[in-house]
C-alpha cells in the first residue's frame, strides 16, 4: 500500500516535470569531456595495441574522475596509414580494436556509469582502401564523383603535371596521379587519404548515413576533425605562396590556404548535420565537437552553424610557460567576450589532445595543476585528453622510433617539429610492466620510462598529486556555482601598470563564492589584500592548492595578505562550498 503510495508521488512529479526535458537539453552545458586515444588508453588482449574491451573495463576510471563524457577518437576500420584517420569503412570498428559486439558493450558499459559516448567524425577524406574508392577509380556510377578528381596539366615537354600548385598537410603536392581513371586526385593529408567531394549531393547523403548508424548505436555525439578542410575552391585555382620566411617549397605552410581550408560551404554542411542529429533525438541535445586550427572569428562562428563545442585552443595555441597573468586575462575575456549571445553558447576550454604536445610539457609540470583549475573553475565545457589528468609528459623519441606519418614524412632533420608521437605514449596505470598498459612484450609506441614513478595507481594514495587535485575541482565544478555563477577575471597591480603578475578567477552564484589566484610570478614579492582588490568580505578557506603552496585544505585564508609562492595557484571557497 505504502509502496504504491510513493509510485504516485513520483509519477506526480514525473508528470509535472518538463524541467527534465529542459536539464536533457543542457545536459552539455557545464560537462567535462575527457578524451580516450584508443590505441594507447588499454590493451585488453596482449598484442601492444590499446582496444575497446580495454577502454570498457577501464570506464570505471573516467566516471571516478568525474567526466560526463568519453570522447573516442576514431576506432573505424582503417589501413591504419594515420593511424585511423584513413578510414576504409565508416560503419565498421578496425580489427586492431574490436568488433561491434565490443563496441555495444562499451555503449552498455557507458550507460551503467552514466557516461555519454562520442565518437569521431573524419569526414575530410576516406582511406584509398574504402571501397567506394575502388568504385570511383573505376567511374561507377555513384561513386564516380565521391572524391575530387581533376585532368593532368601538362609543360611544354609534354610532362605530365599536378592539376594546381596545392600542397597537402603532410607536404609535397595534395594531387596524386591514378593510372586507371587516368586524372588526379586531391589529398590534403596523405597519398592514401583521399578528399570525398562534398559537392557531390550522394556523398552528403552517404556521410549523413554514417551519422545515423553510430546515433541508432547510441553515439551522443560526434567530434568532426579537421572540419575547415572539408571544402575546397571549385575553380581550383593556384595557391599564394606565404612567404614566411625557411619554409621548403613543398611544406605545407609554404602556401597561404585561401582556396583550401575554411571555405563558406562548410558551415552549410554542419547546419545539415546539427539539423539531422536534433531531428534524431528532440529535447536531448546531441554534442558536437569542431576541430579547426582557424583564425579566432571563423571558430566562433562554429558555433552558429550548429556546433556546441568550437575547440577553444587558447592554452594550446596562444598561452605557454612564457605568458603573463595579462596574457592569460585578455585570452580568457577575448573568448568570453565573443561566445555569442543565447542560452545554448557556452565557452570550453581544452587542455591538450593527440595533436599537440601535452600541457605538463608545454607548461612545465609545476604549472600542470594551475592549468586545472582554469579548464575547470572557468565556465562551460572542459576538455581533457586522456593521461593529462596524471600529468604525463612527452617522450623523446628518435627518427627510427617514429611511427607517426607527420613526422616520417618531415624526415630525420624535422621529425620532431612534426611528430605526435610524444603526446600519444601509452597510458601510465601503474609501476607494473608497461605501466599497466599490455601484457605484451612490446607496445606499439614505448612507454615512457618515468612510469615507475608517474602512474594513477601512485598518484591516488599520495595527498597532493595532479590527480586528487583535478578530481577534486571537478567535483567543485557539478556545484551550481559554477554551472551557473557570474565570471570576473581580474590582474593584481601592485604599482599599477608595472608588474601585473597576479590573476583572479572569480566566481559568484547566490551566497556562492569561488576564487582562483595564480601567481605567474616567479621571483617577485607581491601580497594581495583579496578584500580590497576582489571586492570579498566574506570568508574563505583554501579549497584546493597547486604542489608547493604551503596551504592546507580548508584552511582560513587571511584576507587582507593572501600570499602564495613563486607559480602557484590556490581556489579558494566560502566555507559552505566545503565538504
Ligand atoms: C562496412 O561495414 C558494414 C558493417 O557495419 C558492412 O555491412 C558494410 O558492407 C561495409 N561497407 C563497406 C562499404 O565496406
Ligand atoms: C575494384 O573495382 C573493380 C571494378 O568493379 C573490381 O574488378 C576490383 O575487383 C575491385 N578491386 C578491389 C580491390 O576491390
Ligand atoms: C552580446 O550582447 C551584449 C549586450 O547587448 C553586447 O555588448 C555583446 O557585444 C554581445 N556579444 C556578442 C558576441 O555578440
Ligand atoms: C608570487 O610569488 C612570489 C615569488 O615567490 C612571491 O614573492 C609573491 O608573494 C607571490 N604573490 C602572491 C600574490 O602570492
Ligand atoms: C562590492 O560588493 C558589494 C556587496 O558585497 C556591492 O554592494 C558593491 O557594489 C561591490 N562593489 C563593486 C565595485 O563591485
Ligand atoms: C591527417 C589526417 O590524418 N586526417 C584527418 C583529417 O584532417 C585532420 C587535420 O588535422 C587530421 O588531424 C586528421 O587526422
Ligand atoms: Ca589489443
Ligand atoms: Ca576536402
Amino acid at each position: 500500500m505504502i509502496r504504491s503510495y510513493i509510485l504516485i508521488a513520483v509519477l506526480i512529479i514525473l508528470a509535472d516535470s518538463n524541467p527534465v526535458q529542459v536539464a536533457s537539453k543542457d545536459w552539455y552545458k557545464n560537462s567535462l569531456v575527457y578524451q580516450i586515444y584508443p590505441r594507447s588508453f588499454k590493451d585488453s588482449n596482449g598484442d601492444g595495441i590499446g582496444d575497446l574491451n580495454g577502454i570498457t573495463k577501464n570506464l570505471v576510471h573516467v566516471a571516478e574522475i568525474g567526466a560526463d563524457v568519453v570522447w573516442i577518437s576514431t576506432i573505424f576500420s582503417s589501413p591504419q596509414k594515420d593511424f585511423g584517420y584513413d578510414i576504409s569503412n565508416f560503419t565498421n570498428i578496425n580489427e586492431e580494436y574490436g568488433t561491434l559486439e565490443d563496441f555495444n558493450k562499451l555503449i552498455e558499459k557507458a550507460r551503467f556509469l552514466g557516461i555519454k559516448v562520442i565518437l569521431d567524425f573524419v569526414p575530410n577524406h576516406s582511406s584509398d582502401q574504402h571501397k567506394w574508392f575502388n568504385q570511383s577509380i573505376h567511374r561507377i556510377k555513384p561513386y564516380d564523383e565521391y572524391y575530387i578528381w581533376r585532368d593532368a596539366k601538362y609543360d611544354e615537354h609534354q610532362n605530365r603535371l599536378p592539376p594546381n600548385n596545392w600542397l597537402s598537410n603532410f607536404g609535397g603536392s595534395a594531387w596524386q596521379w591514378n593510372d586507371i581513371r587516368k586524372q588526379y586526385y586531391l589529398h590534403q593529408f596523405a597519398a592514401g587519404q583521399p578528399d570525398l567531394n562534398y559537392r557531390n549531393d550522394e556523398l552528403q547523403e552517404e556521410m549523413k548515413n554514417v551519422l545515423v548508424f553510430w546515433m541508432d548505436r547510441g553515439v551522443e555525439g560526434f567530434r568532426i576533425d579537421a572540419i575547415n578542410h572539408m571544402y575546397e575552391d571549385d575553380q581550383f585555382r593556384d595557391e599564394p605562396l606565404s612567404n614566411i620566411p625557411g619554409v621548403p617549397s613543398d611544406d605545407y605552410d609554404f602556401l597561404n590556404h585561401i582556396y583550401t581550408k575554411n571555405l563558406p560551404e562548410t558551415y552549410k554542411v554542419l547546419e545539415s548535420w546539427r539539423k539531422l542529429m536534433d531531428d534524431q533525438s528532440p529535447g536531448n541535445t546531441k554534442m558536437i565537437l569542431t576541430e579547426a586550427y582557424a583564425d579566432f572569428d571563423l571558430i566562433i562562428k562554429y558555433y552558429l552553424s550548429g556546433s556546441t563545442v568550437p575547440f577553444n585552443f587558447m592554452f594550446i595555441s596562444d598561452l605557454n610557460n612564457k605568458s603573463t597573468a595579462v596574457d592569460f586575462k585578455r585570452s580568457i575575456d577575448r573568448w568570453m567576450n565573443n561566445v555569442p549571445n543565447g542560452t545554448e553558447y557556452v565557452a570550453n576550454w581544452v587542455l591538450g589532445n593527440h595533436d599537440n604536445h601535452r600541457v605538463a610539457s608545454r607548461f612545465g609540470e609545476k604549472r600542470v595543476d594551475q592549468l586545472f583549475m582554469l579548464v575547470t573553475i572557468l565556465p562551460g565545457v572542459s576538455v581533457i585528453y586522456n593521461g593529462d589528468e596524471i600529468g604525463m609528459v612527452d617522450r623523446e623519441f628518435t627518427y627510427e622510433e617514429t611511427k607517426d606519418p607527420a613526422g616520417c614524412n618531415a624526415g630525420p632533420e624535422r621529425y620532431w617539429l612534426k611528430s605526435r608521437d610524444p603526446e600519444r605514449t601509452p597510458f601510465q596505470w601503474n609501476d607494473g610492466p608497461n605501466a599497466g598498459f599490455s601484457t605484451s612484450s612490446s607496445t606499439w609506441l614505448p612507454v615512457n620510462e618515468n612510469y615507475i614513478h608517474l602512474n594513477v595507481e601512485a598518484q591516488k594514495y599520495k595527498a597532493y598529486s595532479h590527480y586528487n587535485i583535478l578530481t577534486r575541482l571537478i567535483e567543485l565544478k557539478k556545484k551550481s556555482v559554477i554551472e551557473y555563477g557570474t565570471l570576473e577575471t581580474a590582474l593584481y597591480c601592485s604599482k599599477c601598470s608595472v608588474t601585473e603578475n597576479v590573476l583572479g578567477v572569480v566566481r559568484r552564484h547566490r551566497s556562492y563564492i569561488v576564487v582562483l589566484i595564480v601567481n605567474f610570478s616567479d621571483t617577485e614579492m607581491i601580497v594581495v589584500d583579496i578584500g580590497m582588490w576582489l571586492n570579498i568580505s566574506e570568508p574563505l578557506r583554501v579549497y584546493t592548492s597547486s604542489k608547493g603552496s604551503n596551504l592546507s585544505p580548508r584552511q582560513i585564508v587571511e584576507l587582507r595578505s593572501f600570499s602564495l609562492s613563486a607559480s602557484v595557484s590556490a581556489v579558494l571557497t566560502t566555507p559552505n562550498l566545503l565538504n
